[in-house]
């Protein structure tokens, strides 16, 4: 019976293994919650994979779904909410049509907020595109 049971060594190997992996995992299945012009890790993520941005943090604390609370969200601070950076500015989870370049929720001083508030112009096209 003894050849059953854990050793402490293989235990906290698995234990490690696992804690590696699964984030890992995670991450691919996080990004398809993402609007489908999402396809960089870094959205979420700092360089080198160390540790989530202030973006993947609100992800986090928003049980890693993507909805209008955390389209409304500017999480790096930068004057542009997070679904105008994401290209889906009416948090459908689509991208919104006529998309330009898009930008880092998670980064600061990548995006330019306008004049005339992004959001507001996104629900305005939003308006005409459903007429
Ligand atoms: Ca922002
Ligand atoms: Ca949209
Ligand atoms: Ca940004």
């Amino acid at each position: 019976m003894s050849s059953l049971r854990w050793h402490p060594v293989l235990f906290t190997s698995l234990v490690v293994v696992m804690g590696l992996c699964l984030p890992a995992m995670a991450t691919v299945e996080d990004l398809e919650q993402l609007p489908p012009a999402v396809d960089n890790c870094l959205v979420c993520h700092v360089e080198g994979m160390s540790g989530l941005n202030p973006f993947g943090e609100d992800f986090l604390a928003n049980s890693r779904i993507w909805d209008a609370t955390l389209d409304d969200l500017d999480s790096d601070g930068d004057g542009c909410v997070n679904g105008v950076e994401l290209g889906d500015a009416n948090g459908d989870g689509e991208n919104d049509s006529g998309v330009g370049d898009l930008s880092n929720p998670g980064v600061a001083g990548d995006c330019e907020p306008a004049t005339v508030d992004r959001r507001t112009w996104g629900d305005l096209k939003a308006l005409f595109d459903s007429k």
